[in-house]
């Protein structure tokens, strides 16, 4: 696709979320001709007219139910939904919810820019609620809380700015046998630009990436200890020596992935870092 005929703005993370799919999908051994994406209604829904693949830019928030009709009646093919958080929780959150459940073996890629992009800068369901618009704006949802409440098989969470990242977890989504979900934080740089702000923190202390059976470490000295299922985070660590009851993570643990869907979100744990990784996987 000429960089040209592209519709989003300059600066949109949407472009960088593009170009990982292109760069990592041909090396997942499926034919050009069996991969399909399919999209809702957003500037994230354009994605599918952008790849080297088949795709449809179908109806809003319903690219789940028309993801899962392609994948029943040609299993052999490798299908991705595109989704926003606007497109893919609000008009189409029962339909995501119940594509959770279901587990069909298909991979939504769930953009999360916190807005209403397309429309011009609505709240949306993931919103925070200091976001200033002209509508009322609620409690925002937690993604990972949602996927996890609607029984996922595999959740976890990337971002646009983190290339890497991001092209390791839509491998791990496609390896997955289910339903992944994906979460991305993308960021709109025309309607909520500093959404994302706190991960640029010169410290990185609000953010953690998680690594199966490895210890949280994060920031500068910083790890996450539990104690009976309480976690606490301490300060000044040495890496190299034996910390008491370190938390090593463990993307099976169904309890340990319920903490971690509550870092950065619920009050409690409102310092605690926003993790990224695979936060939940059945199997
Ligand atoms: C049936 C219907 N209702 C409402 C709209 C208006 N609409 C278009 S896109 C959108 C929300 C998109 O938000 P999101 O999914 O977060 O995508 P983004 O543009 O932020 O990538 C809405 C409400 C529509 N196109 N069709
Ligand atoms: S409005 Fe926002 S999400 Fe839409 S293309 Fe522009 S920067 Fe990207």
């Amino acid at each position: 696709m000429n960089l040209k005929e592209i519709k989003w703005c300059t600066g949109c993370g949407n472009y960088s979320i593009l170009n990982q799919i292109e760069k990592v999908l041909p090396n997942f051994g499926i034919k050009k001709e069996n991969i399909v994406f399919v999209s809702g209604i957003g500037c994230s829904s354009r994605l599918p007219y952008y790849t080297k693949y088949f795709g449809i830019h179908g109806i809003h928030g319903r690219a789940t139910s028309i993801a899962i009709g392609i994948k029943l009646s040609n299993p052999n093919l490798s299908v991705w939904v595109i989704t926003g958080d606007g497109d893919g929780l609000s008009i189409g959150g029962n339909h995501l919810m119940h594509a959770l459940r279901r587990n069909i073996d298909i991979n939504i890629l769930l953009f999360n820019n916190e807005v209403y992009a397309l429309t011009k800068g609505q709240a949306s369901p993931t919103t925070k609620k200091n976001f200033k618009n002209k509508y009322d704006n609620y409690n925002p949802i937690n993604t990972l809380l949602f996927a996890l409440g609607c029984n996922a098989t595999f959740i976890a969470r990337s971002i646009d700015r983190n290339p890497k990242h991001l092209r390791k977890m839509l491998y791990e989504c496609f390896i997955h046998k289910g339903t992944s979900f994906l979460e991305i934080y993308q960021n709109c740089n025309i309607f909520n630009n500093n959404a994302f702000n706190y991960i640029e923190n010169k410290k990185k202390e609000k953010i953690i990436f998680i690594e199966e059976k490895k210890p949280l470490f994060f920031g500068k000295k910083k790890a996450i200890i539990l104690n009976n299922y309480k976690p606490y985070i301490i300060n000044n660590i040495n890496i190299n020596n034996n910390i008491n009851n370190i938390w090593i993570h463990d993307k099976k643990n169904f309890k340990k992935s319920f903490l971690l869907s509550n870092f950065f979100y619920e009050n409690k744990m409102k310092n605690f870092p926003c993790p990224f990784g695979i936060i939940y996987k059945k199997y």
